[in-house]
């Protein structure tokens, strides 16, 4: 048997070798790549409200809608700095549209997500058909479809935006086109896709052009209504507390092929049981406060805050009012996969 020191040299004097022609040892890197749980960069994180508006009113200031594209201020988890992603599957971001101010049309692979956090009256287009957003309105804009915003109302509108630009990104499937007009023409009055696809019916020729939802507008009165008859005839879940999730009506599949998309009621007082499942989410605080503990950490949010819950992290979520969370995930890519699992206590 070599003494240690000349397995140690003769190994490292080997990979040298192979490592000019871009081969590397396995049993050197085995452990890292193959852990008996997740081991995500993703760190916990909140961005609060109260921190970001001012930040978000200065961006207005200082970019144009127009040079900008998009005026939005980015949410890096800080596991992930310099690679624009709120968890390491999703982008998150706040975006700002001032009024009078045309965020131009665009189309490219990934799909997207607004979640409507202040101000009235902006507009998204998708597919030449504009839909007016208010508050907690939650819109889809499947991939590859033309989309621009447009704020002509009186107040600065602003929401948060979440893209699955890192899965695209890891596929290398990026396209992107500009259609060298500023925005589309509509071509579709207001309400015709909630008319076709927003009542459990569909249209009687119906024929799918995606998997994502041809619904692209869920408006925050009605999950909002579901919530609270849910909480007039229910006990809440011991985890989650009363929690919908989106779906495209004319699937039963989640409403973005890529995102998952749920909302949920902590009634006043909630303390919720540890729970904890491999899809890193962003949540974002629609009404209500409270906390969510991930282990020695607390967490103390408010409305419109938004916080990230990392993979396979234990956590206990609170409400001190009665609260309403959006979150998004990559929850259906990890179904798609058999990736998923989820565990209480
Ligand atoms: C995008 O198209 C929008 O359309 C917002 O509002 C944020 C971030 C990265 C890439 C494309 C939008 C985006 C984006």
């Amino acid at each position: 048997m070599p003494a240690v020191h000349q397995v140690s040299k003769d190994r490292r004097e080997f990979y040298r070798r192979i490592d000019k022609a871009h081969v590397a040892p396995l049993w050197e890197v085995l452990h890292t790549l193959v852990t008996p749980e997740p081991k995500t960069p993703c760190q916990p994180v909140l961005w609060q409200w109260k921190t970001m508006l001012p930040w978000v009113l200065e961006s207005g200031k200082l970019i144009s809608t127009k040079e900008a594209e998009r005026r939005v201020l980015v949410l890096e988890n800080p596991g992930l700095r310099g690679l624009s992603r709120a968890t390491h599957s999703l982008y998150a971001g706040l975006q700002l549209i001032l009024p009078g101010e045309i965020a131009p049309a665009h189309r490219h692979s990934q799909s997207a997500l607004r979640l409507i956090i202040a101000g009235e009256d902006a507009y998204t287009a998708v597919e030449g058909e504009r839909v007016t957003m208010h508050v907690g309105d939650f819109i889809v804009t499947p991939s590859w479809t033309w989309h621009d915003h447009g704020n002509p109302g009186a107040e600065p509108v602003i929401w948060m935006d979440v893209l699955d630009l890192p899965i695209v990104e890891l596929l290398d499937a990026q396209f992107m086109e500009r259609p060298g007009v500023e925005s589309q023409t509509t071509t579709r009055s207001e309400g015709q896709s909630y008319a076709r696809y927003g009542h459990t019916m569909l249209p009687i020729d119906f024929k799918p052009r995606s998997k994502t939802s041809p619904l692209f507008w869920y408006p925050y009165r009605r999950s909002r209504d579901s919530l609270a008859e849910l909480a007039r005839s229910e006990d809440p879940h011991p985890c989650h507390g009363h929690k919908l999730q989106f779906v495209n009506p004319a699937s039963g599949g989640p409403a973005i092929a890529t995102i998952g998309t749920f909302v949920q009621l902590l009634p006043k007082g909630f303390r919720g049981r540890s729970y904890r499942s491999t899809d890193s989410t962003i949540y974002c605080v629609v009404e209500g406060s409270g906390r969510v503990r991930l282990g020695e950490q607390t967490i103390a949010f408010e409305a419109k805050d938004i916080f990230v819950v990392p993979s396979w992290m234990k956590h206990q979520l609170e409400a001190d009012a009665d609260t309403v969370l959006f979150s998004a995930s990559d929850r259906p890519v990890q179904q798609a996969l058999d990736l998923w699992r989820e565990a209480e206590g």
